[in-house]
Formats: structure tokens, sequence, C-alpha cells
């Protein structure tokens, strides 16, 4: 069994270890394949042959996750690339082996919730005060660091939005108008209290909901314009009649020039 230690802040596609099968024969007939048996296993970590040593090399497939777990048995075969079918009774010519990876701890910065950022919704006459939504984020190491809040004042630079640094309430610092601007989109700063180094960002959009605080207005009349030949009370016509016809004859024009081109040419 081969044991390996990897920290869980490790990048997709870092190395974890390398595991070698011996094999008595030499040249071509010791090359190797690996695969990695268990389901659990090939989700996250990858294998590949060293050509030079005929080594495995496992990599992370995805990312490594110390809080959900700890330990990982992943089973590995090695196979022989070039079996000659005569020696075949002797065996399958493949061997498992087990690896075990342990993830180690990294200190890892808040997580919003969702991830993708949150979508907010406020009345436009909501008062000063107001609140709008409440930003969700926690340290996801097992200390549960308290975290606190803030908005980027470069995405909100009129401070229309303030944000409560314990609860992440966000209220409203200014009178909103949807017909000015109907969504805001700020960045919400998320910190871990003992830890300014652990930081993370997400977006939160506020769509401002229309209230009717606006009275009616009847729009100018659109004018009509008459023909130099109509005759009394006959308007022009309607615009899109007319780009049909525009339309037909510049196809029609197309049709005779291809043809007068291509004589011979049959169109279906
Ligand atoms: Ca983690
Ligand atoms: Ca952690
Ligand atoms: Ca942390
Ligand atoms: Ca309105």
């Amino acid at each position: 069994m081969y044991q390996f230690s990897v920290s869980e802040g490790a990048a997709v596609g870092t190395p974890v270890g390398r595991v070698i099968a011996t094999d008595a024969d030499m040249g071509e007939n010791t090359d190797m394949s690996y695969l990695i048996k268990d389901e659990e296993g090939g989700e996250l970590f990858k294998v590949t042959t060293d050509g030079d040593t005929q080594e495995a090399i496992i990599t992370i497939k995805k990312s490594l996750d110390f809080e959900s777990k700890r330990t990982h048995n992943v089973v590995v075969e090695a196979v022989n690339k070039h079996v000659d079918p005569r020696f075949l009774e002797l065996g399958s010519f493949r061997d498992q082996t087990i690896v075990r990876v342990s993830v180690t701890d990294a200190d890892e910065p808040p997580i919003f919730l969702p991830a993708e950022g949150a979508i907010m919704e406020v009345q436009e006459d909501a008062r000063l005060g107001a609140l709008v939504g409440t930003a969700t984020a926690k340290d996801p190491d097992k200390e549960n660091a308290p975290v606190r809040f803030s908005i980027d004042r470069s995405t909100d630079q009129e401070q229309i939005f303030h944000i409560d640094p314990v609860s992440g309430a966000i209220t409203l610092g200014k009178i909103l108008d949807r017909e000015t601007a109907g969504w805001h989109n700020i960045t919400v700063t998320a910190v871990e209290a003992d830890n300014v180094s652990q930081i993370s960002h997400s977006s939160v959009s506020i769509r401002i909901l229309d209230v009717n605080d606006n009275p009616p207005e009847l729009a100018r009349p659109y004018e009509a314009s008459i023909c130099e030949d109509a005759k009394p009370g006959q308007v022009r016509a309607n615009s899109k009649v007319m780009h049909y016809y525009h339309v037909t004859n510049v196809l029609q024009h197309a049709y005779y020039s291809l043809m007068q081109g291509f004589p011979n040419m049959v169109l279906e």
C-alpha cells in the first residue's frame, strides 16, 4: 500500500505521488498502463504513465475538501501493455494496489451562498434604512471563524446601500428611482474577523421594483406624411408594405442578373 499526503488547497492537476509496478521482464514487456478502479477515486484522481520509468503518476482531477473527507483509498491497477497470448494462462498480467491519500487542512476564505451571487429585490419607494436583503457567507474551516461584511465602494460610489458588518443585512442609504436605474450591481466582501488575508467577494444584483410614481402624459402624435399626388384624405402607404415591394424588386433584379451570367443554370 502506498501513502501520500496532499493539501486540500492543491490545484487540480497537482501530482499527489507515484506508484511503480515491478516486472521481471525487460524492454516493452515491462510497459504498463494504469487505471483507477474505484468510482470515487476515479472522480477525484487521474492516473497517467511516465513513459520513461513506467511509473504511475497520480494527479488531482477534482478539488479535495478536508472538511468533507480526510482519507481516500484509491484502487490503482497496473496492466502490461503487450501481453503474449501464449502466457495468458499464467495470469491476467495485471495487479492492483491501494493508494491512500490523506488530505491535509488549509485555511480557506469565507464561502458565499449562493456561490454564483445573490439577486435581491426592493420597491423603488422603500424608505431610507429599509432592508433590501441579507448577504450570507461563512468560513468553511472547522474553526468557523466569524465573518465581517463590507461593500466594495467602487461598485457603489453613491453609497446607495449599506451593509451591517456582522449580520450582512443590506439596507438603503439613498432613495431609489427605478426610472433612473432599474438594477444596481454591487460587490460584497466577506473577510474573516481574525485574519484579514482570508477574504472573498461576491456580486449582489439588486432589482428595483416599479411603483406607479409618474403621472401619465399623452405622447406627441406621430405626423402622417402625405404623398404629393395623394388624393384628399389619402395617407401614404404603410412603411412595411413599401419595404416588401422594395425587397421583391431587389430579389427579382438579382435573379435576372444571375440568369444572364449563367444561362445554362437551372434554379430549383
Ligand atoms: Ca475545505
Ligand atoms: Ca480547511
Ligand atoms: Ca478560514
Ligand atoms: Ca416608477
